[in-house]
């Protein structure tokens, strides 16, 4: 399995954009393409319908020696052995994740400030979300951060990966870059894309290596 700190681009399975039948020919997809990582979000499918999709997945993510992760539900994550697990803010803490999913599973934390990023890291994450960035239909409710807080959470955290995230497209990317970003989550621009594995290779290739 790719280690986190080789990990440049993240993709992310969202239900509001792909339908159930076709996840496991999107997530071929972005594995064509060259995609680092791949989390299954899943905002309104009940327990067992994640379990299920996990259960399509996981197989394609092993195969390809793409670490796959659960948005929000450390049992599920534990339940399936994902490789990783995602929580936001609101959700339990590094402790109670740990708990549930060992101390072997990735855990990445959503944060939205320097103040959190901070957090994260004394947390133990091991990686951090950092946005959004811009405004985004995906996360409708947020405010969004910029890019002027990039370079600064980097050079705080210069051992951590952080992902920046929200309203990231292959059109403003090297602008994200610019601003001192290593590695960027996109999400609509990849579902959306037309022709998905060369969105990714795209993107891949103007995301600096280690
Ligand atoms: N967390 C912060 S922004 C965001 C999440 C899950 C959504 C990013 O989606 P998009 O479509 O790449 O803007
Ligand atoms: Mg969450």
């Amino acid at each position: 399995m790719k280690a986190i700190a080789d990990c440049r681009l993240y993709g992310i399975l969202d239900l509001g954009y792909v339908e159930r039948a076709a996840i496991s020919r999107m997530a071929a997809d972005m594995i064509d393409g060259g995609i680092d990582l791949i989390q299954l979000r899943a905002k309104k499918s009940p327990a067992d319908e994640i379990l299920a999709m996990g259960r399509e997945l996981l197989p394609l993510t092993r195969e390809a020696g793409v670490p796959f992760i659960i948005n929000d539900h450390p049992e599920i994550a534990a339940e399936l052995g994902a490789d990783g697990i995602h929580v936001g803010q609101d959700d339990l803490s590094m402790t109670e994740v740990r708990a549930i999913v060992g101390e072997s599973m990735l855990v990445g934390r959503s944060t939205h400030s320097i103040e959190q990023a901070r957090g994260g890291a004394a947390e133990g994450a091991d990686y951090l979300g950092f946005g959004p960035l811009f405004a985004t239909p995906t996360k409708p409710d947020y405010v969004p951060i910029g890019i002027a807080e990039i370079a600064q959470v980097h050079a705080e955290n210069p051992a951590l990966p952080i992902f920046c995230i929200g309203g990231i497209k292959r059109e403003n990317l090297s602008k994200v870059i610019a601003a001192g970003a290593k590695r960027v989550v996109i999400v609509s621009g990849i579902l959306q894309a037309l022709d998905v594995a060369a969105y990714v290779r795209d993107v891949k290739v103007m995301l600096p290596a280690a």
